[in-house]
C-alpha cells in the first residue's frame, strides 16, 4: 500500500449531491462531459494518484534532485521521473485545457477535484507538469507568435515557471530590480537575479519557459512599473518547433529546505554569461495584472495542495487509530483486567479525529464551492457576482487552507503517538511538505490583507454581504428537518460575530482617513478575521452537507452520511462558539502593541 489515501466518495458527494454539478455538465464549454465521464475521470486519476504518482513520494524526499553548479543543471530522482512520465504521457497535464487547445473542456470544480488527488499523492508532480496550464495563460494573453509558442509548449509538454521573487522583493513584489532593456529587433534583454523559483531546472522536459516580471528601463517604481516577459530556456523555431540555442537564463543555485524537497527552488540568473532574451507578453506593459492571472490559479492550487495533504494525513491517522490497541475503555479504567481497546474508543482520540475530519471535509467543500464560481465564470464571463465571489474566497482557500491544514496535520501525527514521529509513516513528511503552503504565493499575512482591503473594502462589502446573507438565510431556514436546530442557531450567532468583526474593522479603516494610526488596528486583526471567516464558511458548508445527508438517511443508513451529520454538529458546537471570543479580542484592540518600542520585543 502506498502512502496516499484519497477520498473519491467525498469529492463525488460534493460535486453531485451538494453543489449540483450535474446541471452544468453537457452545457456550454462542458458540452462533451457528462456525469459518467466525470466519474470515470475521478476514478482514473484516483488509480494513478494512489499508484504510480504516490510511488516516488518518499524517494523524492530522501534523495532530492542534485544540482551541478558547473553545468548549471539538475538531475531528478529516477522514481520521480517515472511518476512524472506517467502523468504527462497519460495526457493528464492537459486536463485543464479547453477543447480548442486539445483539452477535454471540464468544469473547474471537476478539475480541482482531480487536482486534489495529484496534489495529495505527490504535489511537486502537479507543479512540474503545470507547463500546459501556464501556456494556456500565455495563449490567452500573448501575441500571435506567443500563441504559437504556447501551442508548441502544450504539444510538447514543456515545463514552466512564474518568476517574481528577488532577494529584496518577496511580499513586496514591486521592490523588484530585475531590468529589461529593449533591443532594436523588438526583443528585450533581461538582467538580474531572481530567487526561490519553483521548477526552474529539471531534466524531465525538453524546454522550460519562464514568465518573468522585470522593470523596463525608465519605468516607474512599484508593481505597476513591472512588465511580463516570456524567457525560454532554449530558443524555439516557431515554424518547425525545433529547439535552437541556449538562452542566457541559468539556474545558479538550488536551495536546501525543510520539505517538498523534490520540488527545485532555484536561484535564476539572467544575462551573466550571454544575453537572456525575452519577449514582452502581449506587447503590453501590464505585467502585474497578467501575472495575477497565474497567481490566482496558483493560490487556488496551494490551498488545494494543503487540504489534500491534510486529508491523506487524517485518513492515515484514522487507519492507525482503528488498529492500534492500547488501554481500556474509560468506563473501566480502574479495572486492570478489562480488555484493551483500539484507541478510537478513547474520547480524546475521537475528539482529535473528528476535528481533523471536520476541517478536512469542510475545507474540501470550501475548495469545491469556490470552484463552482469559477465554473459560472466559464459559462458566463460577464457574471460579475460569480467573479467577485471567487475573488473573495481565494484568500480564504489559500490562507485558511494552508494554516488549518498545517495545524491539524500535527494532530494527525499525534494520533499515531510516537510512531507518528517516525519516517515509517508519511505524516512527518506531510508536515514538512505542507509548511510551505502558508508561505509561498503570498504569506498568510498577505492573504489577510488581500481579503480585507481588496476583496471586502474595495468591493464595498458586496461579495461578503452576499455570502453572509446566504449563510443567515440558511441558518434561519428549516434545514435538517428539526435535526439541525441548535447547530443553525450556533451558525447564526457565528455569522453575526464575523459581521461585527468586519464592521469594526471597516470603521477603523474609515477612521484612518483622519487618524492614520487607526489602520494599525485593522492590520492587527486581518489574519484573525481571515481565519474567523474561514471557520464560519467551513461550518456553514458542513451544515449544508449535513442537510443533504439527513435527507439521505431517511432511506439509507450509510455511515458516510452519519459521519456528515456528526462532523457538522461537532464543528458547530466546538469550533463556531470560539468566534465570540475572537470578536471580543478584536473589539478590544488598542495601539499598545504598535506603541511598544522595538527593543521591548
Ligand atoms: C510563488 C510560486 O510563490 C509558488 C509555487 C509555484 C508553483 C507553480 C505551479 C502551479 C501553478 C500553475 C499556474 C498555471 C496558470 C493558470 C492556468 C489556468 C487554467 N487579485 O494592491 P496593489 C494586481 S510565486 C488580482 O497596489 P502592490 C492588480 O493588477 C510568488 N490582482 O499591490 C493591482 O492593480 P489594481 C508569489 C491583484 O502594493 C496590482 O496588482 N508572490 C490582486 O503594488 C497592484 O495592486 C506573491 O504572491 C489580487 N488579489 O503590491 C506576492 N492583488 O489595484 C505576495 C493585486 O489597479 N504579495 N493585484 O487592480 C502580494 O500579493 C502583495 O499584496 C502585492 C502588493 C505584491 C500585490
Ligand atoms: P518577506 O516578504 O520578507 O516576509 C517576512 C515576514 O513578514 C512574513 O511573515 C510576512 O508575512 C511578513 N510581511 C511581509 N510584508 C508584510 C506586510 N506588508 N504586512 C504584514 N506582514 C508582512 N517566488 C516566485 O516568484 N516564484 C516561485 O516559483 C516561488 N517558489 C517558491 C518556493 C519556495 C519553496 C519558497 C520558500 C518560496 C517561493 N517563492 C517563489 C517566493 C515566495 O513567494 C516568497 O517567499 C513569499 O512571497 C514571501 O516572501 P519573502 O520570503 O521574501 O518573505
Amino acid at each position: 500500500m502506498g502512502h496516499y489515501k484519497s477520498n473519491v466518495r467525498d469529492l463525488e458527494f460534493n460535486l453531485f449531491e451538494v453543489f449540483g454539478r450535474r446541471e452544468i455538465l453537457g452545457t456550454g464549454p462542458f458540452a462533451d462531459v457528462d456525469e459518467d465521464v466525470a466519474r470515470s475521470l475521478l476514478e482514473e486519476v484516483d488509480r494513478l494518484a494512489t499508484g504510480v504518482l504516490a510511488d516516488s513520494f518518499e524517494e523524492g524526499d530522501r534523495h532530492p534532485p542534485v544540482f551541478d553548479p558547473e553545468t548549471r543543471t539538475v538531475s531528478m530522482p529516477e522514481g520521480f521521473k517515472k511518476s512524472f512520465k506517467a502523468l504527462v504521457d497519460g495526457g493528464w497535464a492537459h486536463l485543464d485545457l479547453p477543447p480548442d487547445l486539445g483539452g477535454p473542456g471540464i468544469p473547474r470544480s471537476l478539475a480541482w477535484a482531480t487536482a486534489e488527488m495529484v496534489l495529495g499523492a505527490n504535489p511537486a508532480l502537479y507543479m512540474y507538469a503545470a507547463g500546459p496550464n501556464f501556456a494556456y495563460t500565455l495563449w490567452k494573453l500573448g501575441t500571435q507568435e506567443q500563441k504559437r509558442f504556447a501551442e508548441l509548449a502544450i504539444e510538447r509538454d514543456w515545463g514552466a515557471t512564474m518568476v517574481l521573487t528577488e532577494p529584496d522583493a518577496g511580499s513586496d513584489v514591486g521592490a523588484g530590480r530585475a531590468k529589461a532593456v529593449r533591443q532594436p529587433d523588438g526583443t528585450w534583454h533581461i538582467e538580474g537575479v531572481k530567487r526561490f523559483i519553483t521548477s526552474a531546472e529539471q531534466d524531465m522536459t525538453d524546454n522550460i519557459f519562464h514568465l518573468v516580471l522585470a522593470r523596463p528601463e525608465g519605468h516607474g517604481p512599484g508593481t505597476k512599473g513591472l512588465s511580463m516577459f516570456l524567457v525560454p530556456k532554449y530558443h524555439v523555431d516557431l515554424e518547425t518547433g525545433e529547439l535552437g540555442e541556449r538562452n542566457g537564463v541559468y539556474v545558479t543555485n538550488v536551495e536546501k529546505k525543510m520539505g517538498l524537497k523534490v520540488s527545485t527552488t532555484c536561484e535564476l540568473t539572467f544575462g551573466d554569461r550571454h544575453p537572456a532574451v525575452g519577449w514582452l507578453v502581449g506587447e503590453v506593459h501590464e505585467g502585474i495584472k497578467q501575472m495575477f492571472m497565474v497567481i490566482e490559479h496558483a493560490r487556488m492550487m496551494v490551498g488545494t495542495k494543503a487540504i489534500a495533504t491534510l486529508s491523506t494525513g487524517y485518513l492515515n491517522a484514522l487507519d492507525y487509530a482503528k488498529s492500534r490497541v492500547q488501554g481500556a475503555d474509560l468506563t473501566r479504567m480502574t479495572d486492570k483486567t478489562a480488555p484493551r481497546v483500539t484507541v478510537t474508543h478513547h474520547p480524546d482520540v475521537r475528539r482529535e479525529l473528528m476535528l481533523q475530519k471536520a476541517y478536512t471535509e469542510g475545507m474540501r467543500a470550501l475548495v469545491l464551492y469556490t470552484a463552482t464560481f469559477q465554473d459560472t465564470v466559464l459559462l458566463d464571463p460577464a457574471d460579475r457576482h460569480a467573479y467577485e465571489m471567487n475573488e473573495l474566497l481565494l484568500p480564504v482557500v489559500k490562507g485558511v487552507g494552508s494554516e488549518r491544514s498545517y495545524e491539524l496535520l500535527s494532530r494527525s501525527l499525534q494520533t499515531l503517538g510516537g510512531s507518528g514521529y517516525l519516517q515509517d509513516y508519511p505524516i512527518e513528511q506531510y508536515i514538512r511538505d505542507a509548511k510551505i503552503d502558508s508561505l509561498y504565493e503570498g504569506t498568510t499575512a498577505i492573504q489577510g490583507l488581500d481579503l480585507f482591503f481588496r476583496k471586502i473594502l474595495r468591493n464595498q462589502g458586496a461579495a461578503l454581504g452576499s455570502l453572509l446573507g446566504e449563510i443567515a438565510e440558511f441558518a434561519g431556514g428549516e434545514a435538517g428537518n428539526g435535526r439541525l436546530k441548535e447547530e443553525r442557531k450556533l451558525l447564526a450567532e457565528a455569522a453575526a460575530e464575523v459581521k461585527a468583526m468586519g464592521e469594526t474593522m471597516a470603521g477603523w479603516a474609515i477612521g484612518s482617513l483622519e487618524v492614520p494610526q487607526e489602520v494599525y488596528k485593522v492590520g492587527l486583526n486581518t489574519t484573525r478575521f481571515l481565519l474567523a471567516l474561514g471557520d464560519l464558511v467551513i461550518g456553514w458548508l458542513l451544515l449544508r452537507q449535513a442537510e443533504v445527508a439527513l435527507a439521505k438517511l431517511a432511506t439509507d443508513d450509510d455511515p458516510f452520511y452519519l459521519g456528515k451529520v456528526g462532523a457538522a454538529a461537532f464543528f458547530a458546537k466546538t469550533v463556531l462558539p470560539r468566534l465570540t471570543a475572537e470578536r471580543r479580542v478584536l473589539a478590544a484592540t488598542g495601539q499598545e502593541l504598535m506603541e511598544l518600542p522595538e527593543e521591548a520585543f
